[in-house]
């Protein structure tokens, strides 16, 4: 673990410091307002941050993994030790977060800033990224905070796009892409959709179904070797929508295989898809998995469905994905929307109503 001090007269150019310096998955420890000689407050922020946490260890995995034995009492001291110190730190960094969240706060120039600083907490944003962003939120202005990126938009008018959807099983992978087909070709783009879903029993029946009453052609991909044909039977679409088997990084030999699918189908974009109701840890640690490194953007669905849509700012921050679409209901073709800075300020602003309402 690197451990750092960064200094600034301002709180929050410490804790820019931290993020340009450390990155996103930095852990603030403490933070104090020093004065200096002349009598002036200087901010001094320790941050630390694991450089061997590349991968998050799978939940199921935690503490049924079979410790290797220590072998003289000196390692079982040194272990017991260890695990002693591992659990005090996490004391300390639970009390720690509440302290972060109450210092950052006052740190805040206004009132108003302090009751939009709450309402991000409240919808599920971090306080470090609740902190960044209260200022805008509270004027109703774009958010303007560096660390959340947007993606391009996809225009299909400006040339071949080849956009593949994957994430957990039930994200809402198959509706997004029956959702987008729809409005493209409805707005006369010319579309196809191919799908790697074979292997599960009528993981293929929704969108073939969709495809057909659109009029839209489709194609399952069961082996790699398929994928020449098909890029060559549908080369005049503009958009090319792939839809994938549901995925989870336990079960790394579906995701190996379905590797193979996508590769061989030369992606413009992948797009990894997240229910906003999805459990916000168990999405960072679908997030935390490698293979989540290919991805280009990421999309949102079910964000009708949580009273927590802030976890979506968090997801994309720590991943490191740029936003793009985000769907809010189940129907095909509505409830489907692009993020942008000024979308999230109005979602956002939508909650914090409904929820005093
Ligand atoms: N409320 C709500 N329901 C949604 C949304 N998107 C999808 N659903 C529903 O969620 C369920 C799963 O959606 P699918 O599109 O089949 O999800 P998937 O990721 O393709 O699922 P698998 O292929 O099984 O991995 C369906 O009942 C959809 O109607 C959404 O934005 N809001
Ligand atoms: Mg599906």
């Amino acid at each position: 673990m690197r451990i750092k001090v960064f200094t600034a007269s301002h709180l929050h150019e410490a804790l820019a410091k931290v993020r340009q310096d450390m990155g996103p998955e930095a852990l603030i420890l403490d933070r104090q307002q020093i004065k200096d000689a002349g009598g002036i407050g200087v901010w001094h922020v320790h941050a630390a941050l694991d450089n061997n946490s590349v991968e998050v260890e799978p939940k199921s995995l935690k503490g049924s993994r079979t410790k290797p034995a220590p072998h003289t009492k000196d390692e079982a001291t040194a272990a017991a030790s260890t695990h002693a110190t591992i659990e005090r730190l996490e004391r300390i960094v639970v009390g720690l977060s509440n302290k972060e969240s109450a210092s950052l706060r006052s740190a805040l120039k206004s009132n108003s800033e302090a009751e939009a600083f709450d309402h991000l907490m409240r919808l599920g944003i971090s306080a470090t990224y609740a902190f960044d962003m209260a200022g805008d939120f509270s004027n109703r202005k774009p958010m303007g905070n560096k660390t959340l990126q947007w993606s391009r938009r996809i225009n299909p008018d400006q040339g071949r796009h080849t956009v593949m959807f994957t994430g957990p099983s039930g994200s809402g992978k198959t509706t997004l892409i029956a959702k987008l087909a729809a409005h493209y070709s409805l707005k006369g783009i010319r579309v196809a959709v191919v799908s790697t879903d074979t292997e599960r029993m009528g993981g293929l029946d929704a969108l073939k179904a969709y495809t057909s009453t659109l009029g839209i052609p489709f194609f399952p991909l069961k082996k790699a070797s398929e994928a020449e044909n098909i890029l060559a039977e549908t080369q005049t679409a503009q958009l090319l929508l792939i839809d994938t088997e549901g995925w989870s990084p336990r079960r790394d030999a579906c995701l190996k295989r379905q590797m193979v699918l996508w590769n061989a189908m030369d992606c413009t974009r992948k797009i990894m898809v997240i229910p906003a109701n999805m459990d916000e840890e168990d999405a960072m640690q679908q997030l935390s998995h490698h293979k989540v490194s290919d991805m280009t953007d990421i999309a949102f669905s079910k964000l009708d469905e949580t009273q927590k849509p802030g976890k979506i700012v968090n997801w994309s921050i720590s991943a490191r994905l740029p936003m793009s679409y985000c769907s809010f209901g189940p129907e095909v073709p509505e409830q489907m929307g692009w993020l942008t800075a000024q979308t999230l300020t109005t979602l956002l602003g939508k909650h914090s109503r409904e929820s005093t309402t």
